[in-house]
């Protein structure tokens, strides 16, 4: 088996590639990544010597690159990781969400309509259907809930769900699609919320939350999403959605206050900021049909994900250190500067 992984230089994607070359030793695993900034070669090195891993620089919108390499290794599957998956960014700027995670999807379908594919898997996310409000913990996002995003990147992640969608009514092209909750783990951009906190608390900077700090996420262990996918390219149904999340619902403040504690950090530390324009409330997903028709449940518990998590940041500063010393200052500096 033959697996295009887009995006494998960024969190979620290089963390699925390590998972399968790990549990399919005999797949072959192409990895297509354009580098962003959140690109991250250096995550890869592991694997780069590997027989059965290839990795190529290519932007998914350039349509005669990737064509060229559809061309040359027939994929059996691709998986589509690749995007630009940073709320705050869609906010300031639009544009290149637009275009990597809405056109950059169709140029992959085009590439999988010509040369022929087994699956395309679109991985998605739980934002695509807006948010819940908090006093009304019995609702769930189920695979039915309407389509409701409220930011530019939940809007081009929704966009791109319907596409793909609808190159499967319109073409039959063998398609899946995940819509997983918040992930955590080791390998993810400081930008988001859990490793921003993680590396500020160590440097003693300020802890900013947003707004009341009362907005809720359902928080997965990557390697479960990971492991959900996998499921879900071997034996989910062509032409279905697929919710993952882990009943694992915390506010922003509970979970800056757990990072306190376990890096033995004062509370003092965290500073109430300007809210996030348009911030989701809540999001929860209801794991049911992949429970019942795939058999998956997350193995990690929160309490001993989180801790793994934190002893990765600490273990590998190197890693995180080169991306907050460098350019990404800029963003931070901008973003976090007036707040
Ligand atoms: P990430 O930002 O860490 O990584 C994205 C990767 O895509 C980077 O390596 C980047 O270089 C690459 N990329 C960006 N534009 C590209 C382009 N035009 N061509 C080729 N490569 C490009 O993102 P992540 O957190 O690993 O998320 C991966 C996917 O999972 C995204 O599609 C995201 O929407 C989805 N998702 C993420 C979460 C989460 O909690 N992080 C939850 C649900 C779904
Ligand atoms: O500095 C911060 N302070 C803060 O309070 C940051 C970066 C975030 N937050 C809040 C905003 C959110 O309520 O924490 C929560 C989590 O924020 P992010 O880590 O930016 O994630 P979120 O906006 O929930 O989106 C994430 O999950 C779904 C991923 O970034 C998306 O790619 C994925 O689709």
């Amino acid at each position: 088996m033959n697996i295009f992984v887009t995006g494998g230089a960024g969190f979620i994607g290089a963390n699925f590639i390590f998972y399968m070359l790990r549990e399919h030793p005999d797949y072959r695993i192409v990895c297509l990544d354009k580098l962003t900034y959140a690109g991250n070669l250096s995550t890869l090195e592991p694997v780069m010597q590997n027989d059965h891993f290839r990795f190529e620089k290519i932007d998914i919108c350039d349509r005669e690159a990737v064509f060229q390499l559809f061309e040359e290794e027939k994929p059996d599957v691709t998986v589509n990781f690749a995007a630009e998956s940073h709320v705050d960014r869609s906010i300031e700027d639009p544009e290149v969400f637009l275009r990597t995670n809405i056109l950059g999807t169709q140029v992959l379908m085009d590439a999988c309509r010509k040369y022929g594919i087994k699956r395309f898997h679109q991985v998605s996310t739980d934002e695509v259907y807006g948010d819940l409000p908090l006093d009304r913990p019995d609702l769930f996002f189920t695979e039915q809930t309407p389509l409701h995003a409220s930011s530019p990147y939940s809007a081009s992640k929704a966009s791109a769900d319907m596409i793909v969608m609808a190159y499967h009514r319109t073409y039959g092209l063998p398609v899946t699609v995940s819509r997983c909750s918040n992930n955590y783990g080791p390998y993810q951009f400081p930008e988001k919320l859990i490793p921003l906190m993680i590396a500020n608390a160590l440097a003693d900077k300020p802890l900013p939350v947003y707004g009341d700090g009362l907005n809720v996420r359902d928080w997965l262990y990557v390697e479960d999403h990971c492991r959900a996918i996998d499921l879900i390219i071997h034996n989910g149904q062509v032409g279905e959605v697929y919710n993952v999340g882990g009943h694992n619902e915390m506010s922003n403040i509970s979970i800056v206050k757990l990072i306190c504690r376990e890096l033995d950090k004062p509370e003092s530390l965290i500073k109430y900021v300007t809210d996030r324009k348009g911030h989701d409330r809540r999001y929860a997903i209801d794991p049911q049909k992949i429970h019942s028709e795939l058999g998956w449940l997350p193995e990690t518990k929160f309490e001993d994900g989180i801790k793994e998590t934190v002893r990765w940041y600490l273990n590998n500063r190197q890693w995180w250190e080169t991306i907050v010393s460098g350019e990404y200052r800029n963003y931070y500096e901008k973003m976090y500067g007036n707040k």
